[in-house]
């Protein structure tokens, strides 16, 4: 960000249109550009300013306009089996996720245990199957199920039945202007709830990292479907560059609490606020 700043600029308007065009291409949003645009005029209109002064600045905005949502232990695992939902669009990368988060919790010596609940395209519930004795995490199956919501009921049960301290929820893939697989989503949701009412523990949308923009609209209309509770953003094997992330927190008011970073197990990463807005700034 910033690549046209050259060593001190006195800061008039063009140098201001300058920074608003960077900072509206890092996908930040409106509310946060202008908020940054207005502290840079009432501190430093028509004072010299240094590239390092000017991503102080921006480094500090950015951080107080989320950091409120990023607490500490925020997938603290309060009671079991504590049940996580996994949902998004086609292909955005929920079932390998799920994998790595089912690594992620089986490392922390956790038992775990994971629900198939895509039905709806013939191999999910394969493909599921195949991470978990990769992984070496127990699955649920009944192939005769085809109600998903019926296979997120009978995972439920199972894991009250049996200690599992981790349930992690597969769905399928679906589009939000979808309504009538939205409708099974929320009904997945509320079925959880029917054996574990303080269920879903979390509930994570997961979304492509490299469609832009796009990942707000898809979050806001997931969310208004169910209660997401906290982002995981996928295929950002070359760094999550954008400020799609900030956006995205300020805007629905949670937090992202990983990345998918590659295709494997292990290829899961904490989301760390600071170091992503020191990323982001270069
Ligand atoms: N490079 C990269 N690829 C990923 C990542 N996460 C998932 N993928 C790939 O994205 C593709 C789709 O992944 P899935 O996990 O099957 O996605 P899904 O959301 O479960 O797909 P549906 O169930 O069909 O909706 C696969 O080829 C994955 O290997 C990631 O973090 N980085
Ligand atoms: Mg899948």
């Amino acid at each position: 960000m910033f690549g046209f700043f050259e060593k001190k600029q006195v800061l008039d308007d063009n140098l201001l249109m300058q920074i608003e065009e960077d900072l509206i291409l890092a996908d930040l949003g409106v509310e946060i550009t202008q908020n940054i645009l207005a502290t840079l005029k009432k501190t430093k209109l028509n004072a010299e300013l240094s590239l390092q002064e000017l991503k102080e600045i921006v480094i500090n905005i950015l951080y107080d306009s989320v950091a409120a949502f990023y607490k500490e232990d925020q997938m603290f695992i309060n009671s079991t089996p504590f049940i996580i939902l996994v949902s998004g669009t086609n292909g955005s990368g929920k079932t390998t996720s799920i994998a790595k988060l089912a690594k992620y919790y089986k490392n922390l010596g956790l038992k775990v245990l994971l629900a198939p609940c895509d039905t709806f395209r013939a191999g999910a519930t394969r493909q599921l199957k195949m991470w978990s004795e990769k992984i070496g995490v127990d699955i649920f199956i009944d192939e005769n199920i085809k109600d998903p919501a019926a296979v997120a009921y009978k995972s439920v049960e199972l894991a009250l039945n049996n200690n599992y301290e981790i349930l992690i929820v597969d769905t399928a893939g679906r589009l939000d202007t979808n309504a009538n697989l939205m409708s099974e989503l929320k009904k997945i949701e509320t079925t959880i709830k029917k054996l574990a009412p303080l269920a879903p523990n979390q509930s994570i949308l997961v979304l492509d990292g490299t469609i832009g923009q796009t990942a707000l609209n898809q979050a806001q209309a997931f969310a208004k479907i169910i209660n997401i509770t906290g982002l995981l953003m996928t295929k950002v094997d070359s760094q999550a560059r954008g400020g799609i992330l900030i956006n995205l927190t300020k805007t629905l008011q949670i937090p992202v609490y990983f990345l998918g970073v590659g295709e494997g197990a292990d290829d899961l990463r904490e989301f760390n606020l600071k170091q992503y807005i020191e990323n982001l700034l270069g």
